[in-house]
């Protein structure tokens, strides 16, 4: 792992309709990001919020997306900072904000590999294109635009595509997959472990599995950990919540094992949305589980 962490905050809600998750970068500040990486001996440093544009475009109304243009512009503007980061030497770690953010972050961080591998945990598999959109919402559709897939402003940030291949992302906690997302799973073989194989083989052999597939023939992994991977029970502060899910320690134990393989080069942490939140909890399991993928150690 890198030494030097330099943490982005994107207070992006413009991905979906749930006002608060605009708030989820300072609610992770607040559960003291910074200082707990720097506790593990990191040089942590604070680059701030990115600049949102306000949702006050004229919409086209024939497109299935909601406020293209504002985040396609936010996307543009993290995918420079984020490109920079990693050209500098350091760890990008990006706080959200809804997930559309990702767009914006494996933008910038896909420019530096040739082969970067994705681990996408989460209970959906955000692979929506506005034809297949049930909401409209882009925060459903980062991991399809990053493979090149649905409206070119978002497939084409930073002016290439795709980020990613399909052989080289492993979603991990899908509970919630719509129609077309299963279609577009099976036509590229993207690898995914449900909940359903989550349960049987225990978490252990699915990142045991993770590793040894992404491993050689990736040159960087990206993790975009959304927390409603993880069970409302222990994560509730998120927009789409889907029940059955991953539970903190099982959460705990993949973060641990991704630390401990060293296959980790980026990150974004995203969903925390502190209005639906108890007590700011979902911040400070996520900040936690920074805190394990940075190689905490219990003794
Ligand atoms: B999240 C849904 N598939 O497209 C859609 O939280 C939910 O970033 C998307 O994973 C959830 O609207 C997006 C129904
Ligand atoms: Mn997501
Ligand atoms: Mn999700
Ligand atoms: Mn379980």
């Amino acid at each position: 792992m890198k030494s030097k962490i330099t943490i982005v905050g994107v207070p992006m809600d413009l991905g979906q309709r749930n006002p608060g998750v605009n708030m989820g970068p300072n609610a992770m500040r607040y559960a003291g990001v910074s200082e707990y990486l720097e506790g593990l001996g990191y040089k942590v440093t604070d680059y701030n919020d990115i600049e949102i544009g306000k949702a006050e475009y004229l919409e086209d109304p024939k497109i299935n997306l909601r406020n293209l243009k504002a985040v396609a512009d936010a996307s543009e503007t993290l995918g420079e900072k984020v490109d920079s980061i990693v050209k500098s030497g350091e760890f990008p770690l990006i706080l959200g904000g809804d997930h559309s953010v990702a767009i914006g972050s494996l933008a910038g961080i896909a420019k530096n590999y040739k082969k970067l591998g994705v681990i996408w945990y989460d209970a959906h598999g955000d692979l929506n294109t506005p034809e297949t959109s049930p909401s409209g919402n882009i925060h459903g559709m980062p991991l399809a635009a990053s493979l090149g897939i649905g409206h070119p402003a978002l497939t084409n940030v930073l002016n290439y595509s795709p980020k990613v291949k399909p052989e080289n992302i492993v979603i991990i906690g899908a509970r919630d997959l719509d129609a077309g997302e299963r279609e577009l799973i099976k036509a590229r073989g993207i690898k995914v472990y449900t909940m359903h194989e989550i349960d049987r083989l225990g978490m252990t052999r699915v990142i045991e599995e993770t590793i040894e597939y992404l491993k050689d023939r990736t040159d960087g992994v990206h993790l975009s950990l959304d927390l409603d991977g993880l069970d409302p029970a222990d994560a509730p502060g998120v927009g789409t919540p889907v029940i059955g899910g991953i539970s903190y320690r099982e959460s705990h134990l993949a973060m641990e094992m991704l630390a401990e393989a060293d296959i980790i080069t980026s990150a974004d942490f995203v969903e925390v949305n502190p209005i639906l939140d108890e007590r700011n909890r979902t911040a400070v399991v996520a900040v936690k589980l920074m805190g394990s993928l940075f190689g905490e150690k219990l003794l």
